[in-house]
């Protein structure tokens, strides 16, 4: 069975992902994980030795795993999206759906910039190829400072972190539009990005959902960060399960089954 977690931004101050050991009831009899991006913040504070010791325990447990690269651990892999063997259900963190890559951030000038100066050093590059986006994309947040400490844990300072989330009201209504268009962005490029593709899973945005365009099923696996919780994509045969996560005596589990999508041959 191949499951599919993301935005597990383990470390973060506000992650509810205390230990990665509490991970160990949704990682036994996993024949293959994909950890869609953000599995940490790399960029801020996490040398080396700390991001080899995360890649250690979930290879230890799982006889595949991909660490798919997102906004905050934009070279964790060189792997910016992943498909099954068939092209059937395809997955990538999210950003290379929207130009900006964090549309929402405050941090938005500045990365838009960073993406400006990535295509002039690489005009190889294509921004409107799959590959080409999620290239920039990862040149960009590669190096890309924080405007907060996400490791610090003190009250003030997650205070601090709230107010520039949410603080001008431009950036919860971004959020907002970036997540109710995400599914009508990805089904008028995966004709081209994902030709196969009959389900894509994306995080990064942090609302968990699932969508249908057509043919299409688009699902966001959501966060361990934020109020709004995470799902977990389980793909076994012909049959894609989405269930809720939840946190039991401090251990993560299955919870109710969300939804479930019957591939059609491929
Ligand atoms: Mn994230």
């Amino acid at each position: 069975m191949l499951r599919i977690l993301s935005d597990l931004h383990f470390r973060d101050a506000a992650t509810r992902l205390r230990r990665l050991e509490d991970l160990e009831p949704l990682l036994a009899g996993v024949d293959e994980l994909w950890l869609n991006g953000d599995t940490c913040d790399n960029q801020t504070g996490m040398c080396a030795a700390d991001v080899e010791s995360i890649r250690r325990f979930f290879r230890s447990r799982v006889p595949v795993v991909r660490f798919l690269t997102g906004n905050h651990d934009p070279d964790i892999s060189t792997d910016h999206w992943c498909a099954t063997p068939d092209g059937r259900v395809c997955a990538t963190h999210g950003d290379a759906f929207f130009e900006s890559a964090i549309p929402w951030s405050r941090q938005r000038a500045i990365l838009d910039a960073r993406i400006r100066t990535a295509m002039s050093a690489h005009p190889e590059l294509d921004a409107n190829t799959l590959d080409g986006r999620l290239a920039l994309h990862r040149i960009a947040c590669t190096g890309l400072p924080r405007e907060c400490d996400p490791e610090n844990p003190s009250r003030l300072h997650r205070l601090r972190r709230l107010v520039t989330e949410f603080w001008p009201p431009r950036q919860p209504l971004a959020m907002l539009h970036a997540w109710r268009s995400l599914p009508d962005r990805i089904a008028a490029v995966a004709p081209r990005w994902f030709p196969r593709a009959q389900v894509v899973v994306t995080g990064h945005v942090h609302f968990p959902k699932v969508w249908q365009r057509g043919a299409l099923t688009v699902i966001n696996t959501g966060a361990f960060t934020g109020p709004l919780g995470a799902y977990v994509v389980d793909v076994a045969g012909d049959r894609v399960a989405v269930h809720r996560l939840k946190l039991r005596r401090g251990r993560w589990q299955l919870g109710h089954l969300v939804s479930e999508t019957q591939l059609r041959p491929a």
